[in-house]
């Protein structure tokens, strides 16, 4: 394969790839990668499971699809004879910004894996230009723009495939780009990102700013524009119809090309619904079931038959739930639906917990999933039992059937064999290689959890990826960190449940300490990435307290020898695979009931990184797998956390007066050392946010918190006993692969 590469190669270079630059050998690549991935056999059979997302995560493709095509380490060899670095080509790649973080992330991941596992299953979203911002600093405040990532020579292609979709008094043109999404030495399948023709990039100004209003430019500039004004949410509603409508008329016509008769569809479709963003996929589908003669009580048996629900989120606030007055203006031909759709409710059941429309004209997204899907599935163990048992009780108990759990998981091509190619290799010494296509395999590095060798090689190799994210630091951000610290990393979207305001909490304790005296034995550095919504006032302030923080640390001399907080810019797919395989101390601290799954859990587990954190989300299935000398577990349990937010007994206040080192730390938020780095307003805002609201409970948990802290840190000093966990968590991981959600996916629900 490597002599047709470099041949290949060597035609778009003029025979000349020493001479060529890196930007050359990129574009090079790609078309050759594209050309290969189109090569290979595509899934095909009757049934085709549609994937619908508001996001693709997918992340730089190029390393992801060599690795996937089998050729990753004969083309890095190729390329080094010529004195050329795979890495650094790979720099040249924009990585696409297609989601937000966890829903977009795994939705890349379950591609991957469908393609894997020869599934016969294709995703479906939108193309944005725009993506999600790309964040940058200044004043220690965040700061959006836009973030471009096509380039005239992309993964995309452009098919002949468009559609004229209807909204209120005015049609636009779509068309449909795909990307191929090639399987770990397996088929290809497709992610289709639909756009419209009149797209206008120009319409963009001073930052993220646009016109809202002009639907035939701007649809499909940003992912989530800024919804906290009228305008910002009919826009959501216009892209979310734009891509199911397009969605719908893609799968009808896919199944009827194959003979499907549309009364047959769920024998050929299955749809998975990621999130209530694509739940107006179930009106559209019954409305064109309609125009083709069918009756509207067969179309909603059909489509009823054929979509299936995944929730994410037991945040009321993010449960979607849209006035009936937007829906009638943007989409007004799905209102007559929806209503039909909800009066059958209506009839059928008292309760109006379960209508779809409330008796404020608000049409509850889920409800509606949920009675016209046939399966609704959590994502991870607590989460799918805390929608059975609470938040979706009322549904629970009429269709107990439907319910299912579907723990999240990741795909170790990306979160291993690519970003972390050290360990890959060791383990593919020590094991042999069926891991990579059979997860569960890396349990045979339990053989090795005594061996004294295999334990100083795990610490050497995560020595050597704490130098190379240190370089990467020094030289992206112009930060110098200590490698012989101990990495303790944060990472994922800010929100008030994630309780980054807690970690932050204990810098400042761990720096007030250092400036009495009392010295940690190893240095530490905490390592921040977020991206705040850019209309979360408080996401935003927390952002602003921890730049500040690294300010105030890192320059105070008695302090930074022994503890440095970095707040890493534009935290992204490509700094995520930088930061994990470099990391000690994985911080997963959310408030108990509210972190879904979590998936960064999962990366950092893999990558040898012990966790810290909260019996939330998947960390209690971690939990299970590693055993309690292999994760530091504290806080409140999710059913403690549930009782108080139904007696509405937590009052922040008392904490802070009952804790000596929590008033400290709280106050030390609106100190002059603060204020004079600081802005007044915003560390005031968070600073009474805490002590008046603090609605996800950061003092509740922070005592227990700070002790497993320091807790982790003494025990990270005996070598010995820190790399034998190291080597329990990897090995445990397989359970979250990807590979084993889907196999469930596809058992228990699509059935292909
Ligand atoms: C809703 C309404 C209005 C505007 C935006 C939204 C919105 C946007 C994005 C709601 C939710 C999201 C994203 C949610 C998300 O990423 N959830 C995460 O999903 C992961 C994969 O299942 C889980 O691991 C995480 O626990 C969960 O937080």
């Amino acid at each position: 394969m490597s002599v047709n590469v470099r041949e290949l190669l060597e035609k778009k270079c003029g025979n000349n790839i020493a001479a060529c630059t890196d930007e050359q050998l990129y574009y090079g690549l790609l078309g050759i990668v594209k050309e290969l991935a189109k090569k290979k056999e595509s899934s095909e059979g009757k049934k085709k499971i549609y994937y619908i997302s508001a996001e693709f995560l997918i992340g730089k493709l190029l390393s992801n699809n060599l690795i996937n095509l089998g050729i990753y380490d004969e083309v890095a060899s190729m390329l080094e004879q010529y004195g050329k670095d795979i890495n650094l080509i790979e720099q040249v790649e924009p990585e696409p910004s297609l989601g937000n973080g966890g829903l977009g992330r795994l939705a890349a991941c379950f591609l991957d894996s469908m393609a894997t596992l020869g599934l016969n299953g294709d995703g479906i979203g939108l193309n944005y230009h725009f993506g999600l911002f790309l964040q940058s600093f200044e004043n220690h405040l965040q700061k959006e723009s836009k973030n471009p990532w096509i380039e005239a020579d992309s993964w995309l292609t452009k098919t002949d495939v468009t559609y004229s979709i209807q909204f209120g008094g005015f049609t636009v043109q779509s068309r449909m780009y795909d990307l191929d999404v090639t399987g770990f030495e397996n088929r290809t399948n497709k992610l289709h990102l639909f756009d419209i023709e009149t797209v206008d990039e120009s319409l963009v100004e001073n930052g993220i700013g646009f016109n809202k209003h002009d639907i035939c430019k701007n649809l499909t500039l940003f992912l989530y524009p800024d919804d906290s004004d009228d305008a910002g949410r009919m826009l959501r509603v216009y892209q979310q119809y734009f891509m199911v409508s397009n969605a719908a008329r893609l799968i009808l016509q896919e199944c009827q090309a194959k003979g499907c008769n549309l009364y047959d569809l769920p024998e050929y479709a299955a749809i998975q619904i990621n999130d209530t963003h694509p739940s107006m996929v179930i009106p559209e589908l019954i409305r064109l079931l309609m125009e083709q003669g069918i009756r509207i009580h067969d179309a909603i048996e059909i489509v009823s038959k054929t979509c299936a629900y995944t929730n994410h989120t037991i945040l009321a606030e993010a449960l979607e739930k849209w006035p009936m007055d937007y829906l009638n203006r943007a989409v007004p031909q799905l209102m007559p639906i929806i209503r039909e759709l909800d009066t059958i409710v209506k009839d059928k059941f008292e309760d109006r917990s379960v209508a779809i429309i409330d008796d404020g004209n608000l049409v509850h997204m889920a409800n509606m999933d949920i009675h016209y899907g046939y399966s609704v599935n959590g994502v991870a163990y607590l989460h799918t039992e805390i929608l059975k048992k609470n938040e979706l009780n009322n549904f629970y108990k009429i269709y107990p059937e439907k319910f299912n759990n579907k723990t999240n998981g990741i795909t170790f091509r990306r979160w291993l064999m690519h970003c972390n190619k050290g360990l890959k290799h060791y383990l593919d010494q020590l094991i042999g290689t069926e891991w990579h296509k059979d997860a569960d395999q890396l349990e045979k590095l339990l053989a090795f959890a005594e061996d004294k060798n295999v334990l100083q090689k795990l610490l050497e190799i995560k020595k050597e990826n704490k130098h190379v994210l240190a370089e990467y630091l020094k030289k992206t951000q112009g930060v110098e960190i200590d490698e012989n610290s101990i990495f303790d990393i944060q990472v994922k979207r800010l929100h008030e449940y994630k309780r980054q305001q807690m970690n932050a909490l204990y810098v400042i304790h761990k720096y007030l300490e250092i400036k009495e005296g009392k010295k940690p034995s190893t240095p530490i550095t905490v390592i921040f990435g977020a991206k705040a919504a850019p209309a979360y006032v408080i996401a935003k302030d927390i952002i602003h307290l921890i730049l500040c923080l690294q300010e105030v640390v890192n320059k105070d001399p008695e302090v930074s020898p022994y503890l440095k907080v970095i707040m890493v810019e534009n935290y992204n797919v490509t700094k995520a695979e930088k930061l994990i395989p470099a990391c000690d101390i994985s911080e997963q601290i959310s408030l108990a009931s509210k972190e879904a799954s979590g998936t960064g859990n999962m990366k950092f587990m893999l990558n040898g990184a012990v966790t810290l954190g909260t019996m939330d989300g998947a960390n209690v299935e971690i939990a299970d797998l590693v055993g309690e000398e292999n994760i530091y577990v504290f806080g409140e349990s999710s059913d403690t956390v549930i009782e108080h937010y139904e007696k509405a007994d937590y009052v922040s206040k008392d904490y802070y007066d009952k804790e000596e080192e929590i008033k400290e730390a709280v106050d030390f938020i609106v100190s002059d050392i603060m204020l004079e780095v600081g802005q007044k307003e915003n560390l005031e805002r968070l600073y009474h946010e805490l002590l008046n609201k603090d609605w996800f409970m950061t003092l509740l948990d922070y005592k227990d918190y700070a002790a497993k802290r320091e807790e982790i840190y003494k025990d990270y000093e005996d070598r010995d006993a820190w790399a034998k966990k190291m080597l329990v968590n990897t090995a445990k991981a397989g359970f979250f692969s990807s590979d084993r959600t889907i196999a469930e996916y596809n058992k228990d629900i699509w059935k292909l």
